[in-house]
């Protein structure tokens, strides 16, 4: 009945439902597939983004360039404080804009006068990003980098010497600082600036002016384990909104080469689509509070435990991961009540994710039941269930009704991205109602459902571009959110 297959690269094989004493080819992948870097990366779903610079001390979004080093002094940096708490969040790692659009440095790059090393913190000696990287290190998260390409200090951006300059400036926060597990390429550039005093507008071509090709090959000198993050990849993309929120039919398939950061028609291309040409998942960016930047005036309007739980469950409940920014304050530390909402966050998801229901129930997969070593349920993301035809049905059977309103699952990636729909039904003892329906699974799909008392669950996958290979299933009960 079993077969253990040990050809897939990272992961194992268990193949369930094949005939007796026959050996089961593994199903042939289709479309695309991940490498074992963005495998890995599939693996972290929940990291930060921690948006702390010039502006923070200009109470800007947008700083144009002329800001002087002398205004950049948090008085109680402590970026122990950002990990700590970023870890008791239950994120996995943190990515910091080490520059942003107005050019200024949090490191003390040797390439520019514009940064810490001209400020009144620590008397020029300090460096931010070698702080953050070290707190990482000790609270165990991953450090990534955002480098703006726009630079609207820079005096010869728009010139083929910036692109040197902002190699020189990646080169610097790729080996100095350790292991980076991602590097963050804006879309946004080009405009008007200060550009070393010219004032003026200037326009780059988007697709070519910064020659892609040759930074990637620089960061994959560099850091070849590291995920590029861009509008168009190359290992992970942007998810086309702001909000945090995937699409019901979310891709990892991509048309990557009709792609390129900042783009205008990018809308056309961010749901990825089965024709993709390569697997280039999303991450959804979206703040804590309205600006990506601290500004004391939206101290009290920081996400409430709704709104962020909606945000975790269409992003990394819609094969995406969710990228949460937390705008670092004028002290240098992650205010109080932003700090609330993350630990409420955490402490929801950790209520959620305590019970798994789907272990007690008895699983039929297209009328046939499994026994033991149930790959569906065995909290492995390495097995997963062979079926035959592209429609398929899994159901769940509880001996007592089971209380519940959410059911998640997950398909084998390693074999392609497949479920193209699917229907829940429930019964609660009175017969079968239809409860939701969807269209992609991916990596994670995480479906409410209202609550009740459901003695069986239906999932039935109604098409797909082969017959589904899913790898995880597991039914939860999500917490009641009181009113705030
Ligand atoms: C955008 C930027 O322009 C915003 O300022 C912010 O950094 C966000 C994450 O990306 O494109």
């Amino acid at each position: 009945m079993r077969t253990f297959l040990t050809s897939l690269g990272l992961l194992t094989a268990v193949v369930l439902l094949s005939s007796c004493n026959q050996k089961t080819a593994p199903p042939a992948p289709i479309g695309p597939l991940p490498n074992d870097a963005q495998l890995a990366w599939q693996q972290l779903e929940y990291y930060g983004f921690i948006h702390f610079n010039m502006n923070t001390f200009t109470n800007k979004e947008w700083g144009y360039g002329d800001e002087k080093p002398a205004q950049f002094n948090p008085t109680a940096l402590d970026t122990r404080q950002w990990a700590r708490i970023a870890k008791q969040a239950g994120m996995k790692g943190l990515i910091i804009t080490a520059k942003h659009h107005d050019g200024f440095c949090l490191w003390p790059s040797a390439y520019t006068e514009h940064s810490v090393k001209n400020s009144p913190w620590q008397n020029g000696e300090g460096d931010i990003i070698r702080e953050l990287a070290a707190a990482c290190k000790e609270f165990d998260l991953k450090f990534g980098v955002y480098l703006s390409p726009w630079d609207r200090n820079h005096p010869d951006y728009g010139t083929e010497a910036y692109i040197t300059y902002y190699c020189n400036q990646l080169t610097e926060l790729l080996s100095n600082y350790g292991p980076i597990f991602e590097v963050w390429f804006d879309g946004a550039n080009g405009g008007d600036g200060y550009y070393g005093g010219a004032n003026e507008e200037r326009r780059v071509d988007k697709k070519t002016y910064y020659n892609w090709p040759n930074t990637i090959a620089l960061v994959r000198k560099l850091q070849p384990q590291a995920m590029i993050f861009s509008d168009a990849g190359p290992d992970i993309r942007w998810v086309g909104n702001e909000r945090g929120y995937a699409y019901d039919a979310t891709w990892s398939p991509f048309l990557r080469e009709e792609v390129y950061a900042g783009m205008s028609n990018f809308d056309q291309y961010a749901q990825g689509t089965p024709e993709g040409t390569h697997w280039v998942p999303t991450e959804s960016d979206v703040s804590i509070r309205p600006g990506w930047y601290y500004h004391p005036e939206q101290d009290d309007q920081v996400k409430s435990l709704a709104d962020l739980t909606t945000i975790y469950f269409n992003s990394v409940g819609r094969n995406s991961s969710l990228l949460l920014n937390i705008p670092v304050d004028t002290r240098g530390l992650i205010h109080e009540n932003d700090a609330a909402q993350l630990l409420q966050l955490a402490d929801y998801l950790k209520e959620m994710y305590a019970n798994d229901y789907a272990q007690q129930a008895q699983f039929t997969v297209d009328d046939k039941q499994l026994q033991a070593n149930n790959p569906l349920n065995d909290a492995k993301g390495n097995t997963y269930l062979v079926v035959k035809e592209a429609t398929t049905t899994v159901e769940l059977e509880w001996n007592r009704p089971q209380q519940v309103n959410t059911l998640m699952v997950q398909e084998f990636l390693p074999l392609g991205q497949r479920v193209v729909s699917f229907t829940l039904e429930g019964n609660t003892g009175t017969g079968w109602e239809a409860l939701a329906t969807g269209a992609t699974i991916g990596n994670k799909r995480l479906i409410n459902f209202k609550t009740s008392a459901y003695t069986g669950l239906r999932l039935q996958i109604t098409a797909a571009l082969a017959p589904p290979v899913l790898a995880q299933l597991s039914v939860y009960t999500a917490p009641e959110i009181e009113e705030e």
